[in-house]
């Protein structure tokens, strides 16, 4: 597969065995075991989770692996490949106002476990080793890959027995509370729920989720990355205030979430609400039903159909919900251009990645032609690599 060689990153067992090395090294012994998550892309269904609609994102080949092991006293050492220093804090200090940082995600987590069932009055200790080949700030979700993998070592080792929806909620609440970043629940159910050659359809108001089987490779289609290297951060501006805006049109509409509009009310929006707003609400409707249509599509006529339905997503992203940059337009203006059937931006917005669906043997092609394009722009020139559906977060050993 020409996407999947051309790409250095290390197989799981390589950083398997890297975090064991480094676990070791740090606290002196072995840890009670390694779990893993991995990150997710989004194929269709953007900002739609927290207005309890639906979304349809897969868990991609690229994890965080965390060692953990158990203490005999309150203290929570956690340490990691991208931070120098080991980060100590006691059980009786665990609170989000006290939590910074990239050690806000596991802490977090820690804490979030808390609400739901855990007694932090009494469970011990711990200490962790994280590592990743999940690109941090690329919209691939490298956060909720953290979350999720820390949750479920911790409810393995604290004995907890909760299931990986209500895992998916721990996350997000660390995300919200301890991060601060006021996300939905999309990212870590992918990272939870993914299996290998299926996407996580996902219901964000009853979290009843279907794995649908993508068929790329039986189409011999790839899903191409095309990382803008523009980051994004969403714990300020833009998607706060898209969420904002949301819940202002929904409240202007008499409804709880946007989720309960679908296209036969936007004309009563149109007329009740200020262009922006209607704009916003629009963006919301229209997606919720392109998500139901894909997963429909993708049933009754496979994956090359389903297409059309990303470039639809695109132009009400960067037109109606206005979270698009240029460099994301150029990755998808040119991807298509290049032989791409279809392609959107994904993720929160304001930077990271898009992706193209393309048939394998254009890959190269369209690769060839977004670097080029990016590069007459002076645009810096993006990081392009191919994602599989990979199975969610588990114990590696
Ligand atoms: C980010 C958030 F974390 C998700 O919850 C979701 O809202 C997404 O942006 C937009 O669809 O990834």
């Amino acid at each position: 597969d020409a996407g999947v060689a051309a790409d250095s990153r290390p197989a799981t067992t390589v950083l398997n065995a890297t975090v064991l090395a480094d676990f070791e090294s740090r606290f002196n012994h072995r840890p009670a075991g390694i779990w893993s998550a991995p990150g997710r892309v989004n194929l269709i269904g953007e900002h739609t989770d927290y207005n309890e609609g639906f979304v349809f994102p897969f868990a991609i080949d690229r994890r965080t692996v965390v060692a953990l092991g158990l203490r005999e006293d309150r203290i929570i050492r956690v340490a990691s490949s991208f931070a120098a220093e080991a980060i100590e804090i006691s059980l009786d200090e665990l609170i989000p106002e006290n939590l910074a940082g990239w050690s806000a995600y596991p802490l977090g987590v820690a804490w979030a476990l808390g609400r739901f069932g855990a007694d932090l009055g009494t469970v011990p200790g711990f200490e962790a080793f994280i590592d990743s080949d999940v690109p941090i700030g690329a919209g691939l979700s490298s956060s909720a890959a953290i979350e999720s993998a820390v949750a479920v070592a911790l409810n393995d080792v604290w004995g907890l027995g909760l299931d990986r929806s209500t895992l998916a909620q721990v996350g997000r609440l660390a995300e919200n509370r301890a991060v601060g970043a006021p996300t939905g629940i999309m990212d870590q159910s992918a990272s939870l729920l993914g299996k290998a050659d299926g996407g996580v359809f996902l219901d964000c108001r009853s979290l009843e989720s279907d794995v649908i089987p993508l068929g790329f490779d039986a189409a011999r289609l790839d899903v191409l990355i095309i990382d803008t290297r523009v980051s994004h951060a969403h714990a300020t501006g833009g998607y706060a205030s898209r969420r904002a805006s949301c819940e202002a049109g929904a409240a202007a509409l008499g409804v709880s979430a946007l989720r309960e509009l679908g296209l036969d009310d936007l004309p009563r929006a149109a007329e009740l609400l200020d262009d922006e707003t209607f704009r916003r609400v629009r963006h919301i409707v229209t997606e919720n039903q392109r998500v139901l249509d894909t997963v429909q599509t993708l049933r009754e006529h496979g994956p090359t159909r389903i297409a059309e339905l990303l470039d639809a997503s695109h132009v009400s992203m960067r037109d109606d919900f206005e979270i698009s940059i240029p460099e994301l337009d150029l990755a998808v203006e040119t991807a298509r251009g290049a032989g791409a059937l279809g392609a959107r931006m994904t993720g929160g917005g304001f930077g990271g990645a898009a992706i193209a669906l393309t048939p394998r043997d254009l890959v190269p092609d369209v690769e060839a032609a977004v670097a080029a394009a990016f590069a007459e722009r002076g645009f810096r020139a993006p990081v392009m690599f191919v994602v599989h559906a990979a199975d969610g977060a588990r114990r590696e050993q």
